[in-house]
């Protein structure tokens, strides 16, 4: 029986409002099939325009089979490629971030310059024609500070998401901010549960006590009910909005995106285990008032993001395999803030380190059940779990419209 026409099925016929069957969190199969209807073919976000500041720095990363390269070239722009020299195929930037006025490729040094052409190939002949061997290009867009690249050969129209991240992210400035720290840690379970986990705040209490002193439980403050008829919420946009900070719950239609500045709590200003700011240099100067809560962006399937007046935090999430996911958190601050002046690295990401290491481990426990072969789809929790239920519907939407797509084509 052919795989899509499986999925599709179970697809169709999924129990509303239930986690999804076995094999969508196990299988290599259906992982294959989630790569190649998703992750190839739509907008990934990668990493920020700060990590690569100058001319000629580069950061690498790998997309299931792809290894990409993005650089920003001689003229501040920033291009991705895929990261196969064209000879014959060694990886041209082996490294995970470097600087170099042109890429080389370390087998027989072809070399590369920023844009992707191939400047320099020793020995190739009279006849050959350097203009053929240029590195592929990957479709490459930053927003705000935000890089995402699409390795389809027609990427899907990037508009809507500029239109809707630009506004709420601008004022932060994070385009010029600096990283102060990034880690990946690989979580053994299925990127939809490493998504799953993330949607809800269900587990929160029993399970996050850093989080917990500064982080609302709430579901207002997870889900996708915006503010609810929670008047401290709709209070916060309210000011925040006055002062200029986009802030209210906003989503796009196909559920794929969607930004909210969400209120701490009490008087807490950043995800310290005092409230307090863990950085004594503001973000941006472009944001006028203090307690501006956390600015949530999200972006189905790789990004989550709190955006605090004192720091920012990306995270994003890249699959592995079937059963392993690495997410790569990235700690954000003022590119003038110094170091054991302006903040202490420890106190700067001992929450979120915290908070990661203890959903790593409820995605591999999770993982670990759903292997089991007494595991059946369970109930969503409809008061906390909102969130969950929304990303499951968007995966399941989504990938019932593309393989319908696929079938149409091939038809
Ligand atoms: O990163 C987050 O925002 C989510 C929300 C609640 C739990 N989790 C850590
Ligand atoms: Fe890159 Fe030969 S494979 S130069
Ligand atoms: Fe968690």
């Amino acid at each position: 029986m052919d795989l899509q026409a499986t999925v599709l099925r179970q697809l169709k016929n999924r129990r509303e409002g239930f986690s999804l069957e076995q094999p969508f969190y196990i299988d290599q199969d259906y992982f294959k099939l989630d790569m190649e209807t998703i992750w190839y073919r739509d907008w990934l976000f990668v990493g920020h325009d700060c990590e690569i500041p100058r001319a000629g720095n580069y950061f690498t990363a790998q997309i299931g089979d792809y290894p990409v390269v993005m650089v920003r070239g001689k003229d501040q722009v920033i291009r991705a490629f895929h990261n196969t020299c064209r000879h014959r195929g060694h990886r041209v930037c082996t490294q995970a971030r470097g600087a170099s006025a042109k890429l080389v490729c370390p087998y027989h040094q072809w070399t590369y310059d920023l844009d992707g052409s191939l400047v320099f190939a020793r020995q190739m002949g009279e006849t050959f024609d350097k203009s053929e061997f240029g590195l592929k290009t990957v479709h490459c867009e930053s927003v705000a500070g935000y890089i995402f690249i699409c390795l389809a050969n027609e990427a899907p129209d990037f508009a809507p998401v500029r239109a809707s991240i630009e506004p709420y992210m601008k004022p932060h400035r994070l385009w010029e901010a600096k990283v102060a720290h990034q880690n990946t840690i690989i979580e053994k379970g299925n990127w939809k549960l490493v998504w799953e986990n993330n949607r809800e705040c269900y587990h929160c209490a029993a399970n996050h006590p850093e989080l917990c002193r500064t982080y609302p439980e709430a579901p207002t403050a997870t889900g996708v009910q915006g503010a609810g008829d929670d008047p401290f919420i709709a209070e916060h946009w309210a000011r925040c909005e006055a002062a200029g900070l986009p802030s209210e719950f906003k989503m796009d239609p196909t559920g794929q995106f969607r930004t909210a500045r969400m209120p701490l709590i009490q008087d807490a200003e950043s995800y310290t285990m005092s409230g307090k700011p863990a950085v004594r240099k503001p973000l941006s100067s472009e944001v006028p008032i203090s307690h501006i809560g956390t600015m949530l962006l999200f972006h189905y399937p790789t990004t989550w993001n709190h955006i605090l007046g004192d720091h920012a935090i990306s995270f994003r999430v890249l699959p592995i395999s079937a059963e392993e996911t690495a997410v790569t958190t990235t700690w954000l601050v003022n590119k003038d803030a110094v170091e054991g002046v302006d903040y202490d690295l420890e106190e700067l990401t001992h929450v979120w380190n915290m908070t990661n290491d203890q959903d790593r481990s409820i995605v591999e426990e999770n993982a670990f059940g759903i292997r089991s072969p007494a595991y059946e789809p369970g109930p969503y929790s409809v008061g906390h779990e909102g969130g969950v239920m929304q990303f499951v519907e968007w995966y399941t939407t989504f990938m019932i419209n593309r393989l319908q797509g696929d079938k149409a084509r091939l038809t």
